[in-house]
């Protein structure tokens, strides 16, 4: 399959990883939108969330659930931060493979712009 974060789960494209277990791997967004902008993505390939299964919910609460780890890793949970699913073409997803953003490190109250 030729799926860019699949590559980064398997090893072969390099990317600055922050977190990693057997469910999930988390790494900094190659575009930052924020001081502290992280990608938090299951190792399973689910393309979107259109395609997420009843199945799944443990393994999306779990990413969230690890969002939330690193934003305190990142010392930004007292201040507060973002997170962000985009969905298909109209969400403006590009890379279709489920991943969460994890926004911080200023103030997004105007947007993510
Ligand atoms: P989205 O629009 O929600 O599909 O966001 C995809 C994000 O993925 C976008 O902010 C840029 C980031 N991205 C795309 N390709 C790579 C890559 O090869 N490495 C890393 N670290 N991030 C990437």
């Amino acid at each position: 399959m030729d799926c860019i974060f699949c590559k980064i789960v398997a090893g072969q494209i390099p990317s600055d990883i922050l977190y990693t277990d057997d469910k999930v791997i988390a790494f900094r967004d190659i575009n930052p939108m924020a001081p502290v902008h992280l990608l938090i993505i299951p190792r399973l390939h689910v393309t979107s969330l259109n395609d997420m299964t009843e199945a799944q919910v443990p393994l999306i609460g779990y990413i969230i659930y690890v969002a939330k780890l690193l934003a305190e890793r990142q010392g930004i949970a007292e201040k507060g931060y973002r997170v962000v699913v985009n969905c298909g073409r109209d969400g403006g997803q590009v890379v279709q493979h489920l991943h969460i953003h994890l926004l911080g490190g200023r103030g997004l109250i105007n947007g993510l712009g």
